[in-house]
């Protein structure tokens, strides 16, 4: 492949960011590679936290192919590093290895970085080019950016409706309402998340695992329940594999302990109303590293994360059916004006097989 300007190589780096999709977290997921005279020489994507990052597998892999880096061009996908972290300053590593140009898609947000990197690089005598294909490379990790920049992670509310906007029958029954299609691709979102989040109405209705099935992946995000009483089954199969993480309001001490020596984690916040506290359980899990919370919900809990302003974003699969009275989407209380209305932007509409798949941003 021939790289003829700086957008064409970003995008192949881009690519190479998202190979790297499901194994980075809690650090963003970076893309590199290495072009000598239009020629795409080296490639590589950040590993898993503590691991490489992309730049220095970029410039592994032209070197195993025995390639010389010395004033090569590198695209890269998110400014390099230039702290000791896990790992050491991906700027030094540029440096030492003699590359000509740097062309970097957007500034890092850490603050032990931002800008830190390019100028290490400027000071250097390198070539420096940066903000090429910004907004993608801000996709590629709008988790990371958001949790550097407001300590909290980037919460995306997954739901799957009839037109009519109905997920389930009064007696339950939502099997199925969207096609397999688009239930593969929300197990996609899903995996992409760092935690999958749930509540106890959920839990006790479908017994769900909240595991990633339909995409192979080496790691299953944390999985986190919202129970206000810790009223969860000891035998729900979300509770018999991995530790959850399970998030109350009033911790009965025999209860807690039974959970704890099964391995999880009971989280108590409560607020004045003696409910989970929404906004600080988001803060939590910023402190936690968590980068992408996918909310699966139901009515009541989705209701309360939009009231409370915790979400940033609704992935809405709705199917070309009409299903009449029915469940809702969201427990919203009923407005006289609509000068209360909750107002999104569309950031993306798309058809997945038969079914609508739409992304739309809290204004
Ligand atoms: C890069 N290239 O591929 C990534 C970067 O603890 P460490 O050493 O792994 O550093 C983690 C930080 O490095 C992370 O918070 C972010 O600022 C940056 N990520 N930087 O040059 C990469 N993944
Ligand atoms: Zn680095």
């Amino acid at each position: 492949m021939t790289i003829i300007n700086d957008q064409q190589g970003m995008a192949l780096a881009l690519e190479w960011a998202a190979k790297g999709m499901f194994i980075t977290a809690p650090n963003p997921r970076v893309g590199c590679v290495v072009v000598r005279d239009g020629i795409v020489i080296g490639a590589g994507h950040t590993q898993a936290a503590g691991k490489a990052h992309a730049e220095i597998q970029a410039l592994a892999d032209a070197r195993a192919g025995g390639h010389d880096v010395r004033g090569a061009t590198l695209y890269v996908t998110l400014e390099p590093c230039s702290h000791h972290g896990r790992t050491p300053p991906c700027a030094d590593a540029l440096i030492a290895a003699g590359v000509g140009r740097v062309v970097s898609a957007i500034a890092d947000p850490n603050p032990l970085v931002a800008g830190k990197g390019l100028a290490r690089l400027r000071a250097a005598g390198i070539a420096v080019t940066t903000d090429v294909l910004q907004a993608e490379a801000l996709e590629m990790n709008i988790g990371f950016f958001s949790r550097m920049r407001t300590g909290l992670p980037w919460v995306r509310m997954k739901a799957a409706a009839s037109l009519d906007g109905k997920t389930a029958l009064h007696n339950g029954q939502s099997q199925w309402i969207t096609a397999a299609p688009a239930r593969d691709d929300g197990h996609a979102w899903r995996a992409r998340a760092c935690a999958v989040l749930t509540g106890i109405g959920t839990v006790k209705a479908d017994d769900p695992q909240l595991t990633v099935r339909a995409v192979e992946t080496p790691r299953q995000p944390q999985r986190i329940v919202i129970d206000s009483r810790l009223d969860i089954d000891l035998q729900a199969r979300i509770l018999q594999d991995v530790p959850v993480w399970i998030v109350c309001a009033q911790a009965d001490p025999g209860k807690c302990a039974m959970l704890q020596s099964m391995g999880h984690d009971v989280i108590c916040l409560p607020n004045a109303a003696g409910k989970v506290d929404l906004p600080e359980l988001m803060r939590e899990l910023g402190r936690r590293q968590i980068n992408e919370v996918h909310v699966e919900a139901g009515f009541k809990l989705n209701g309360s994360l939009v009231r409370e302003d915790c979400i940033d974003e609704l992935l809405l699969y709705l199917a070309p059916s009409l299903i009449g009275d029915a469940q809702g989407l969201f427990d919203l209380p009923a407005l006289t004006s609509l000068t209360g209305k909750r107002t999104l932007a569309f950031h993306e509409v798309k058809q997945i097989g038969a079914d609508l798949r739409i992304l739309a941003r809290f204004c």
